[in-house]
């Protein structure tokens, strides 16, 4: 009984709050270069210049230290990548 109680907690784990760190982890300098790097390897301009655009307002936002505006634009940033 013990063991199902802790399995089912394990699987709970991701839907919790670690979901909504892992977003702001997207918020770092480390990503910011992470993804800069990753921009200029893209192949199709017309995509990559959305992904610049939506980066470089992530960027902006996490100067403000505005966390949801920076999530949303790296989000933009990681679609226009096809992620
Ligand atoms: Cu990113």
């Amino acid at each position: 009984m013990r063991t199902l109680l802790a399995v089912g907690f394990l699987a709970l784990m991701p839907l919790g709050p670690a979901y909504a760190q892992d977003k702001e982890a997207w918020c770092t300098n480390e990503h910011m270069m992470k993804m800069d790097a990753q921009v200029a390897k893209m192949t199709d301009a017309k995509m990559q210049k959305s992904a610049e655009m939506h980066l470089s307002q992530s960027k902006a936002a996490m100067k403000k230290k505005d966390m949801s505006g920076c999530v949303k634009h790296m989000e933009e940033a990681h679609k226009a990548m096809g992620m």
